[in-house]
């Protein structure tokens, strides 16, 4: 982490976080996988969803003049990075930033993302390094931050809406969160046919991990307005080739164009974070792309491999768990942690409390299985001796810490995820489906005794390594 002088004061600013991907993968080089090796675009999903921590891909074979990166916030350890705090400081850092109020734009004339601008015949987006993210499907699948602007109050909202390049300058937008639905509405009925869109590649994890909040907050701010804030630092914005947008400075590659939305058309499935190819059909609007802009050094494509474990699970909810840590500390309960593990397949969630006394983690159960979203299907309480991110630790809580007659909670026929094969369909309304939700408490409890809950390890646990031993 770079420390600048804060002007005129003298003190090291403490969030001095870089301002650009590059940046940022530099100073976080120590977690960083760099493939020097020649890869074929056709594998890198393969290869990137093995890695745990970022990873970039310097030389695509098919693709010489990009490089790709990825899995930027699939754990803690590198979520943490994005806001320059420690793992602890992480949840409870980003839950208060996101509390206070927009910082918003500050615009400049010009950035890097503007070194190389197409336009008219020389825009082909088919030239970026796109891949086929699973076997099931036969295009490859744009996951970039996209960007709409409220028509009414001007916001900025975003979110990753996973796009099929069908043409040099076409493809098929899917946009799945509840607020881009309601600025689309927004602009259909201003009579409105052309949006302006603007598909944005390479920023800091930050700007991500704002871009998919959901929550209350349209008539007050967008998401994009509020990236400044969770990075206690300005935002630089352009403007836009051929459309009435800005768009950050400093990230490495922009598609701008327009979404047609008099028209949709038939379009196949995708992957859904749940890991299946749901929903099975959709019909997309098409978007028009007319221009490009990018950096001119080797500019770095940010993939989201859609499947298996990777970002795809953890991301759009990372702003989910600040809230839920917001709503279970209001209550006068002790937070810990609250995690939408990748093995949850973005359908469940564990949080980490402390047990004051009978009936707090009920309530909280509840407050998260009541939670805005389609997500919390299946939450478990944990203790602050449950390793909330170990899939063994939390499956030994529910083994030995429940009493399966009275520590679950089931509520029948709730709003079900469309991602979710065991939901049921509701007739006439695809794809919308209902379903149950199951709330565990497998914290430590007071009965029948405390002691009894206590965990047997070894001496010198976690201080001695088997590795200082090896050779
Ligand atoms: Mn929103």
């Amino acid at each position: 982490m770079g420390r600048v002088q804060d002007g005129g004061t003298g003190k090291a600013r403490k969030n001095a976080l870089d301002r650009d991907l590059r940046g940022y993968l530099d100073t976080n080089a120590d977690i960083l996988t760099v493939i020097e090796k020649p890869v074929s675009l056709d594998v890198i999903p393969a290869l990137s969803a093995q890695s745990e921590g970022p990873i970039l891909f310097e030389n695509i074979i098919e693709k010489p003049g990009f490089r790709l990166c990825d899995i930027l916030v699939k754990h803690r350890w590198s979520q943490c990075r994005a806001l320059g705090v420690s793992e602890k400081d992480y949840l409870p850092t980003l839950a208060q930033r996101l509390r206070k109020p927009p910082r918003g734009f500050v615009a400049v004339d010009d950035g890097p993302v503007r070194e190389v601008v197409m336009t008219g015949k020389d825009v082909n987006w088919l030239e970026l390094p796109v891949p086929t993210h699973t076997e099931g499907e036969s295009d490859p699948y744009i996951t970039a931050m996209t960007i709409l602007r409220d028509p009414e109050t001007g916001f900025y909202n975003t979110c990753n809406a996973g796009t099929t390049p069908t043409h040099p300058d076409r493809g098929l937008v899917s946009f799945v969160t509840p607020h881009s639905y309601a600025v689309l509405k927004k602009w259909r009925e201003r009579g409105e046919t052309r949006v302006p869109v603007a598909f944005v590649w390479g920023v800091p994890p930050a700007y991500e991990i704002m871009a998919n909040f959901s929550g209350l907050h349209m008539d007050l701010w967008g998401e994009l307005e509020m990236v400044g804030t969770v990075m206690d630092q300005d935002i630089e914005m352009v403007e836009c080739e051929t459309i009435d947008m800005t768009v950050p400075a400093h990230a490495e590659i922009v598609a701008e164009g327009y979404l047609d939305i008099s028209e949709l058309f038939d379009f196949g499935t995708s992957v859904s974070p749940s890991m299946y190819y749901m929903p099975r059909h959709q019909k997309l609007p098409q978007v028009h792309i007319t221009a490009i802009s990018m950096r001119k050094d080797r500019p770095i494509y940010r993939n989201h491999q859609t499947s298996p474990d990777t970002d795809h699970q953890p991301l759009p909810r990372l702003c989910h768990e600040a809230v839920l840590y917001n709503r279970i500390t209001e209550m006068g309960l002790t937070c810990h942690d609250v995690r939408f593990p990748t093995w949850g397949a973005a359908l469940s969630c564990i949080i980490q409390v402390e047990y004051p006394r009978a009936g707090f983690v009920n309530d909280a159960l509840l407050q998260c299985m009541g939670a805005p979203w389609l997500n919390t299907k299946m939450v478990v309480a944990v203790s602050p001796d449950t390793d909330p991110g170990d899939p063994a630790a939390v499956y030994h809580a529910m083994a030995t810490r429940v009493d399966p007659a009275r520590d679950i909670i089931v509520v029948p026929n709730t709003r079900g995820s469309l991602f979710d094969p065991a939901a049921a369909p509701i007739e006439g309304d695809y794809p919308w489906r209902t379903v149950g939700k199951v709330g565990i408490d497998a914290t430590a409890k007071s009965r029948p005794d405390v002691k009894d809950f206590e965990r047997a390890w070894p001496r010198h646990w976690g201080k001695v390594k088997l590795e200082d031993y090896l050779g």
